[in-house]
């Protein structure tokens, strides 16, 4: 965006009339507001400010200080009052009343051709066709009554959504208040819905998240979850902190405007004042769509703000009566989807982790790069034969691209760019962590450290006993378990509930940068940590055998083997046969399972662990829970914030309910939850038509035990 002017060039009211106003507050208040509201249009929408930020700035804060000496002249749609208070618990949900529809998706040119071809057979002709840049935001509804913002909701699973107008006002390219010279293309008077993304630029993104690292918080894997995270926001000042922006294509309902297709609608909207996308263009024939798309994807790297495709629309809204809508989306309109993105990058080096069974892996370490929104620094090659198909070597210029825009992944290597020096790379012989010779077992692709005192395997074991699908023992992470690994005073997990917290708060986690001397945990942490470990004890018997880290045995086997032998007695006595006739079970997890308890230093662990409270048995359920849910499969995505449950604890409860949980979509899923800052799940529900349950919906299916009802198909 274009830094405002330095000089005041253009004004809706010239000095004279600014003066004369200057007597009445109330019309100076009028004044200012309008003068106000033409310079934020001239500066967001159409990138053409006239007064310099200062002036700006004098004028808002004149508005301000009479606003508060004159408060019977309040306006809720006062440039002033972008930044409200506080949400409560929960967004309030809308129930959009022209359903948000999704895209259907042409993923190369052919199936592009084909819709191209499937809508002149329909409309009989080749018609005029709308190009757009496909924004990857967070779609939103902007609802204005009488031309004044009353209401802005999120897509939700486009019949309902939530209500974030108070977080939407602080996005300061969204008008309060429509621009007067737009008013008469509004057909109808009353309340007018606009729709379009809210995005954040890349650049923001990538400032907002090392502000995160910096901060010790959890990035966003991607522009577009951290534009929805932040129109999720309790406190819209830190919405108002986030740069985001708008682009708005589209109108709930054509009927209320006068214009007569989406090429009129686009330039209606400017008019009103909305952030439009410069870069549209209306096409008569299948080549000039062509060619759009090509442009777009060659000026995807250069935008400020992502696109992941073009969307291609019949200009006319008569014609797109005539064509209609599927169950999801309308035929009228087609989103044609980039390929995943891919940059090439310096392989600085290949280097090997030691994972918690001991596996060694090769990890790419990259010269950063960014791909398809975020920065790529690292990526794993997975073991030797995939090193060795791909022949990638240190010293190479390799293919980097984002794996369903993801995970990032080493695809091949520019060989014509290797320097003659580069060699084929090996497994080293030894462990990198422990220096123990390195195996490979019959018939596998790994190869192991199988050192019992390996410290990498040490940490790794530490930290997945105390990770959020294992014990959950919130606030241990890997720096605090590496220096009590460091100090000696964690060896296995058995230990952590030795830990006292007098030893926590004295720990040394390094040193003072001032003066050098030592900084400790304290402790205001050190109770928490405490705490922590206390609440573990509880945790379900599967847990438990999850967080052993026990080859082969994941969350639902782990599930699987407490439902059959729930309790640690029962379990121990197993033999390989009986292991092996439990559910999912089969005869190499079973091995796996009888060998680690059959092994004398893990019964010891096991004893200890029982000795000090930690649970090793799975209570039978003190009433049978109806299984209302039987037949349905659930996805969970994002983070439940309402109520702070793990995604594991959410999925247990329903399949206590009788539901299959799965972690990933299929057009057999039967409802998709989303919690915050939901990613390519949710998309990929929206794609698949699979219906979206809020969290409030998920709660309300616990509270009251009836299954969800699937939205009618259209
Ligand atoms: C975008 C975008 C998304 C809306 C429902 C029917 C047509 N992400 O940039 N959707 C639409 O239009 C859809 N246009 C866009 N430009």
């Amino acid at each position: 965006m274009a830094d405002r002017a330095e000089t005041q060039t253009e004004s809706l009211f010239g000095a004279e009339e600014l003066a004369a106003a200057a007597s009445d507050a109330g019309a100076r208040i009028q004044a200012l507001r309008r003068e106000i509201e033409h310079h934020t249009y001239l500066y967001y929408a159409l990138d053409a400010p006239t007064i310099s930020d200062a002036a700006f700035d004098s004028l808002m804060r004149e508005l301000r200080e009479l606003e508060a000496a004159h408060p019977e002249f309040y306006d809720p749609a006062s440039p002033t009052q972008r930044v409200g208070g506080y949400v409560g618990e929960q967004f309030a949900p809308v129930v959009h009343e022209q359903r948000m529809y999704s895209l259907d998706n042409a993923m190369d040119l052919d199936e592009l051709d084909a819709w191209l071809g499937r809508t002149k057979e329909a409309l009989g002709r080749e018609v005029p066709l709308v190009c757009e840049l496909k924004i990857d935001g967070s779609s939103i509804a902007l609802t204005y009554e009488d031309g004044v913002l009353v209401r802005a909701a999120t897509r939700g699973d486009g019949t309902t959504g939530e209500d974030v107008t108070v977080n939407v006002r602080t996005v300061r390219d969204v008008p309060l208040r429509l621009r007067a010279e737009a008013l008469d293309g509004i057909a109808r008077t009353g309340s007018i819905e606009l729709r379009g993304e809210v995005y954040m630029p890349k650049a923001s993104f990538e400032a907002l998240n090392a502000a995160a690292e910096d901060n010790g918080r959890a990035p966003f894997a991607n522009p577009r979850n951290a534009a929805a995270g932040s129109l999720r926001q309790k406190d819209p000042k830190v919405t108002q902190g986030r740069d985001l922006s708008t682009f708005i294509y589209a109108v709930a309902d054509e009927h209320a405007l006068s214009a007569s297709g989406q090429w009129e609608l686009l330039e209606w909207l400017r008019e009103a004042g909305f952030h439009v996308n410069p870069d549209v263009k209306r096409c008569e024939t299948a080549a000039e769509v062509h060619e759009f798309c090509e442009r777009a994807l060659e000026k995807r790297q250069s935008l400020p703000y992502e696109i992941d495709g073009v969307v291609v629309k019949v200009d006319s809204f008569a014609l797109q009566a005539e064509m209609g809508f599927t169950a999801r989306a309308p035929r009228w309109a087609i989103a044609f989807k980039f390929p995943p993105e891919e940059k090439t990058t310096l392989l600085r080096d290949i280097t090997v982790q030691v994972g918690r069974t001991g596996v060694l892996t090769p990890v790419a370490e990259l010269e950063p790069v960014v791909v398809a929104g975020s920065t790529v620094a690292r990526a794993t090659l997975h073991n030797l034969d995939e090193v060795r198909r791909k022949d990638v070597r240190v010293g190479d210029t390799v293919i980097v691209r984002k794996a369903g825009d993801v995970i990032p992944e080493v695809l091949r290597p520019v060989e014509s760019l290797r320097p003659a020096d580069a060699v084929p790379w090996e497994m080293p012989a030894a462990c990198p962590s422990c220096g123990a010779p390195v195996v490979r077992e019959e018939g596998e692709a790994a190869f192991r450290c199988i050192s019992l005192d390996c410290p990498a395997q040490a940490l790794e074991r530490l930290l997945h006993w105390a990770s959020r699908g294992a014990m959950d023992i919130e606030g241990m992470g890997e720096e605090i378990v590496a220096r009590l690994v460091e100090s000696g005073r964690l060896t296995d997990v058995a230990d952590y509930y030795t830990l006292d917290e007098y030893e926590l708060a004295t720990l040394e986690t390094g040193r003072s940068k001032k003066d050098g001397t030592p900084v400790h945990l304290g402790s205001t942490i050190a109770a928490k940590l405490v705490a922590a470990i206390e609440a573990s004890k509880g945790r379900s018997f599967a847990r438990v055998l999850f967080g052993l880290g026990i080859r082969h045995v994941g969350k639902t086997t782990a599930e699987q083997i407490v439902a059959a032998f729930p309790t640690i007695e029962a379990l121990s006595a197993a033999s390989v046969e009986e292991l092996t006739e439990v559910d999912g079970v089969g005869g190499i997890v079973a091995a796996s399972v009888h060998s680690f308890l059959r092994t004398p230093a893990n019964q010891e662990v096991l004893q200890r662990l029982a000795h000090r409270g930690v649970n090793l048995a799975e209570e039978a359920p003190a009433e049978e829970v109806p299984q209302t849910l039987a037949g349905l499969t659930f996805v969970l995505t994002g983070s439940l914030v309402e109520s702070g449950m793990t995604r594991d604890d959410a999925g247990a409860r329903l399949k206590a309910m009788g539901a299959k949980v799965s972690g990933s979509v299929s057009k057999k899923t039967s409802f998709v939850i989303c919690g915050e800052a939901a990613g390519s799940k949710y998309d990929k529900a929206v794609a698949l038509g699979v219906p979206v349950l809020t969290e409030q919906d998920f709660l309300r299916i616990l509270e009251t035990g009836e299954a969800p009802v699937a939205p009618e198909a259209e």
